[in-house]
C-alpha cells in the first residue's frame, strides 16, 4: 500500500507512534510518506520506501495567524496525485484529520479517492476538542473520517461521550513498543553509575505540560528521598519545567534530582531507572509508561484516563488517586525496600508489554484497517 502519515513531528507520544508505524509498514513492504511541517524527531535521514514532504507555509504579513491546515490540506491533495497514495492516516485529529477532509474532497473534485484514517490520541478528545473553538470542527472531521481508532477504551469512550459521533465507529488499536529497543538487558547501566550504583533512580519523561503534575513528581521523590536517599531524573521539556525546578529548589534538593531536556532516544536512561512516576490527571494511554514497563521499571502513577490498560495494579506497578503524593510515596517505598517484589513487577511488567503490546501485533492490526478500509 501507499499511505501517507500526517502527525506532530516534534515531540510526543502520537508523533512518536505515527514515526514508528510508518518506520515498521515500510519495513513490511508498504510505501511511506510523512507529511507534516518538520522531519518527525524519530526518523530516521534516511529508508528505503520512506519519503518526508515538508509542509510550508510560508509568511505573508497580512496572516498573524499563517493558515497551517490549508497548508497541509494543499501538501496532502498533492503528495496523493503525485505518488498516487491509497490512504492518509492522521494522528491526533486537530487540524490533521481536517486537512484531510479537504483534501480528500479536493481530490473527489478531479475524480479521485483517497481513504483517510484518524487515530485518536488523548487531548484532541479530552481538552482541545471540546474547546468550544474547536469542538464543531473536531465532531464533523472524525465523523467525516473513513476509520476512526482511539489509543485506549477510555479514549473511545470519552469519544462518544464527548461527541456523541452517532455515525462513528472507533476501533481501538493500543500504542505499542519495539521490544528489542525497549530492553533493559541491551544497555550498559551507564546513568547509574554516573548517579551512584547504591541510590535508586527514579524517572519521570514528560512534555511538563499541566496535566502531567509534575510538581507531585517532585514531592514523591522528596518523600522517597526523605526515607531511602535516591535520585530523580527529569526527561523533557515543557511550560511546567520551571515549576518544577522551582520546588526542587523549595525542597532543597537541587544535588538529587538531575533535569536533562529533551531527549529522542530514551530506552538507555529507563535501562538505569528503578521506578516511573507519572502522576498524570489525565492520559489516555501513557506511551512513557508502557515504555518504562517494558524495560523493566515498575510504574508509580494515577489511576485516570487509560493507564490502567497499561499498567497492572498492584502487579506491574501502582495506581493512586490523582493528587494523592502520600499514598504515590508509600507505594514507591513499598517496591524499593522489597528487592524480591521489585523483581517480580520488573520481570511482569517486560513480559506483560511485550505479550499485550508489541510493535508487530499492533502494527498488523493497522496494517488489517488499512486493507479492509480500501475494500469498502
Ligand atoms: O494528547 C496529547 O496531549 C498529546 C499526545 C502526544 O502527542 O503525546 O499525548 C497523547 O497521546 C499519547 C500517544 O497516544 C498517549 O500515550 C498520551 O497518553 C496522550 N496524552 C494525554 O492523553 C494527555
Amino acid at each position: 500500500m501507499k499511505i501517507g502519515i500526517t502527525c506532530y513531528p516534534t515531540y510526543g507520544g502520537s508523533g512518536a507512534i505515527a514515526t514508528e508505524l510508518g518506520i515498521a509498514l515500510a519495513a513490511r513492504g508498504h510505501e511511506i510518506h510523512f507529511i507534516t511541517y518538520r522531519q518527525p524527531f524519530r526518523l530516521p535521514s534516511f529508508l528505503p520506501r520512506v519519503y518526508f514532504h515538508e509542509v510550508d507555509v510560508g509568511r505573508y504579513p497580512l496572516f498573524e495567524y499563517p493558515p497551517y491546515d490549508l497548508a497541509l490540506a494543499v501538501r496532502m491533495h498533492e503528495v496523493v496525485r503525485t505518488h498516487d497514495l491509497d490512504l492518509l492516516h492522521c494522528h491526533y485529529a486537530i487540524p490533521h484529520a481536517t486537512s484531510a477532509w479537504i483534501a480528500r474532497e479536493m481530490l473527489r473534485e478531479q475524480k479521485r479517492d483517497v481513504k483517510v484514517i484518524t487515530t485518536l490520541h488523548g487531548t484532541d478528545i479530552t481538552i482541545v476538542g471540546q474547546d468550544p473553538s474547536f469542538n464543531q470542527i473536531t465532531k464533523f472531521s472524525i465523523e467525516k473520517s473513513d476509520r476512526l481508532t482511539a489509543v485506549s477504551e477510555f479514549l473511545k469512550k470519552e469519544t462518544y461521550n464527548a461527541f456523541g459521533c452517532d455515525k462513528c465507529d472507533v476501533g481501538v488499536i493500543h500504542n505499542f513498543i519495539d521490544p528489542d529497543v525497549y530492553n533493559r538487558g541491551r544497555y550498559p547501566a551507564t546513568l547509574k553509575e554516573q548517579l551512584g550504583k547504591s541510590q535508586p533512580i527514579l524517572m519521570h519523561i514528560s512534555n511538563f505540560r499541566r496535566v502531567k503534575r509534575v510538581r507531585d513528581v517532585v514531592q514523591i521523590f522528596a518523600n522517597v528521598n526523605a526515607q531511602m536517599p535516591s535520585r530523580l531524573v527529569m526527561v523533557g521539556d515543557g511550560p511546567d519545567r520551571p515549576e518544577a525546578e522551582d520546588e526542587v529548589r523549595k525542597l532543597g534538593l537541587d544535588s538529587s534530582v538531575f533535569f536533562l531536556g529533551k531527549l529522542d532516544v530514551v530506552a538507555p536512561l529507563l535501562a538505569s531507572a528503578d521506578l516511573f512516576l507519572l502522576p498524570t490527571s489525565s492520559e489516555s494511554f501513557g506511551l512513557s509508561a508502557l515504555e518504562a514497563l517494558a524495560s523493566g521499571v515498575p510504574v508509580i502513577g494515577t489511576n485516570a484516563g487509560g493507564l490502567p490498560e497499561v499498567v497492572r495494579e498492584g502487579e506491574t506497578g501502582y495506581l493512586c488517586q490523582v493528587g494523592d503524593v502520600e499514598a504515590m510515596s508509600t507505594a514507591a517505598l513499598s517496591i524499593l525496600r522489597d528487592r524480591d517484589k521489585w523483581n517480580a513487577m520488573s520481570e511482569l511488567g517486560a513480559s506483560d508489554a511485550r505479550a499485550r503490546f508489541s510493535l508487530e501485533q499492533i502494527v498488523s492490526q493497522y496494517e488489517h484497517l488499512y486493507t479492509t478500509s480500501l475494500a469498502n
